[in-house]
């Protein structure tokens, strides 16, 4: 850190200023990446600012209406849902989006596109696999951004006073194993077998100390304690969600690409969840995601008690 004594970090590494290095690594980038970036950071500061101000703003609870899910939608979901596609689709640099909030692809018209003809669904429903870029805002006591641009992982904290992202964490790894598990235990009735066997296994284990429980119900705050400090996040099937609760496409995938570039693993207890090709958007997927060591010894739980 450089300072002139003010506190100020004269040479603070921003997300603008990394992404351009990154950028500068490949002769043949066009930017585009970068500029969808800023464009993302515009809505997610803009987000920051309505979060912060939701209670004077009577910006919490639902907006009357309900996704494709059945879910409803809250307000803050609509705003940020306009913030993201607006600012996104005026960066020029896509041409379809998927959202939660939208029961169809998000179609953005673009000179290229009607040359050689408009990106379709199909365009869309890709294995994880091919994801480039994946990242995550959590607007905790301050906004941070975590990055992945295939290159591991970096977390980025907003300095409000310059509305700027600061590199704070710095090529993020995952422990191999924790001491946590995290789960919404209030479904074990539902859970299958290979489930029930694997949290048994770390609140009774044969030697050792039991695992902590830890479950906030908020799937970024999971995983992103789950990257920081180790252990397994898991939304399983259930007899009652026979195919999990969370979206392949907009929540697992993601989140899994973020926890592998960090040497985590994801899955759906059969196969990684990379290597399921979506059938439909909003297609959900049980996951399993984080340290490498207890994601593997969920795995032999499947192996063992699996159908
Ligand atoms: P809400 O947006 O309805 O709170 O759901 C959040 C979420 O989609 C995901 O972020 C959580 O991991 C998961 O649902 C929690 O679901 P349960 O409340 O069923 O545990």
């Amino acid at each position: 850190m450089s300072s002139t004594g003010s506190g100020i970090d004269t040479d603070c590494m921003t997300m603008a200023r990394f992404l351009l290095s990154e950028q500068r690594k490949h002769p043949h980038a066009t930017g585009d990446l970068t500029q969808l970036m800023n464009a993302v950071l515009t809505a997610v500061k803009a987000i920051t600012s309505a979060v912060r101000k939701a209670g004077i703003a009577r910006l919490y609870g639902i907006s009357g209406s309900t996704n494709i899910q059945g879910e409803e939608v809250k307000k803050l979901d609509v705003l940020a849902n306009d913030l993201f596609i607006n600012m996104i689709r005026s960066s020029f640099t896509t041409c379809l989006m998927v959202s939660e909030e939208n029961d169809n692809v998000i179609e953005v018209e673009t000179e290229k596109q009607t040359s050689e003809g408009s990106a379709t669904v199909k365009d869309a429903l890709q294995p994880g696999h091919q994801i480039i870029a994946a990242g995550y805002a959590l607007y905790g006591s301050a906004t941070m951004v975590v990055l992945s641009i295939g290159n591991g992982v970096n977390g980025f904290m907003l300095d409000p006073a310059i509305g700027e992202f600061i590199l704070t964490d710095k090529n993020m790894r995952i422990k191999p194993r924790g001491k946590i598990y995290s789960i919404n235990e209030g479904y074990e009735k539902y859970w299958f077998e290979p489930v029930a066997q694997y949290i048994k296994s770390k609140k009774h284990p044969e030697s050792g100390k039991p695992y902590g429980a830890r479950y906030i119900g908020s799937m970024v705050a999971d995983v992103h304690r789950t990257l920081k400090y180790g252990g397994i996040f898991a939304y399983p099937a259930t007899k009652e969600a026979p195919k999990g609760k969370l979206r392949l496409m907009y929540e697992c995938n993601p989140m899994a690409f973020i926890i592998e570039q960090a040497g985590g693993m994801a899955t759906n207890g059969y196969i990684n969840i990379l290597d399921v090709v979506p059938e439909n958007i909003h297609q959900r997927s049980p996951i399993f995601m984080g340290s490498k060591e207890d994601v593997q010894d969920l795995i032999e739980c499947f192996k063992k008690y699996g159908e």
